[in-house]
């Protein structure tokens, strides 16, 4: 009894949740989710993988306004487990790492401003709601969230988390899928973002290579522009199998011994999809010189 009540206070703070206080948004905040919404609800048909928005559909997440996390976090309980809460911006790795791998998704409750709209740094409602929670709808990928924190967690103990870091960079965030219909987004930081929704997809600059667990935990990647390189997976199936229950410790030794690869590189071993032009990153570096 005595030691839980020790405990209670320390761990409220450890898990970096608040309320998401939905009441507070201004009508203001709910016309900026209604744009964003409205435009990538426009633009994603035909580019975004199919269980996306089939995901959007399950959480009724065509309502007007920022969603309530309280009426998500049930419609997303029914689907595969998976609750969302809110915290007020990044969070420490640990505490994102348990937060998954309890099947709770942390969520900024913020929403961008105007001068904010095609870019900023730390994760927003839009970007965590619309982007990462549609999928967290699909039984596979909520699965293989689930084991990215567990991962993460194992990580942390091995010094390895800027390797696993990588993986999650590279697929929830920035991942292109190969479907029958051809090529689509998944990747939360794509599909929250109308322009890299066009790039990541149709622009000639970027390589498209595919999938590989240790190549991709090779390299490095920028937090500040269009990614130069997208890893390209077959399917969920394939990320869960190649993550879930596999020990990465031999992975993360093995590894340790070799150089990382540049953005823009591209090794004899990959599969090519695309072998990009980097027009856009070289004229984005004469600009700034
Ligand atoms: N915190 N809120 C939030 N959202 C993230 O995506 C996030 C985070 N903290 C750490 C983190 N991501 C990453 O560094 C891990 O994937 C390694
Ligand atoms: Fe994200």
């Amino acid at each position: 009894m005595e030691k839980d009540a020790d405990l209670a206070p320390a761990a409220a703070a450890a898990d970096g949740t608040i309320p998401q206080a939905w009441d507070r948004y201004s009508a203001a905040d709910h016309a900026m989710w209604d744009r964003l919404f409205d435009r990538q609800a426009a633009m994603l048909p035909g580019r975004v993988v199919p269980e996306f928005l089939a995901g959007l559909d399950i959480l009724r997440m065509d309502k007007p306004g920022i969603p309530d996390f309280r009426a998500l976090s049930e419609r997303l309980m029914q689907a595969t487990g998976w609750q969302v809460v809110a915290v007020p911006g990044l969070v420490p790795d640990r505490v994102f790492f348990e937060h998954l791998a309890n099947r709770r998704f942390p969520a900024g409750r913020f929403i961008r401003t105007p001068e904010q709209e095609d870019y900023l740094e730390e994760p927003d409602v839009f970007h965590d709601v619309f982007g990462h929670v549609p999928l967290l709808a699909n039984p596979i990928f909520a699965d293989y969230m689930q084991a990215y924190g567990r991962g993460g967690l194992r990580a942390d103990g091995l010094g390895a988390i800027e390797k696993l870091a990588r993986l999650y960079w590279y697929t929830v965030e920035f991942g292109l899928i190969d479907t029958a219909d051809g090529l689509r987004l998944y990747g939360a930081g794509i599909v929250s973002s109308n322009a890299e929704s066009r790039f990541a997809l149709e622009d000639p600059s970027p390589n498209r290579i595919g999938f590989d667990l240790q190549r991709l935990m090779r390299t490095r990647y920028k937090i500040d522009d269009f990614q130069q390189c997208y890893f390209v997976i077959d399917s969920f199936e394939q990320l869960l199998a190649q993550t879930a229950g596999t020990d990465f410790a031999p992975l993360y030794r093995a590894l340790d011994g070799l150089p990382d690869f540049d953005t823009d590189m591209i090794s004899p071993d990959d599969r090519v999809l695309t072998r990009g032009t980097q027009a856009y990153a070289r004229q984005k570096e004469e600009e700034l010189s």
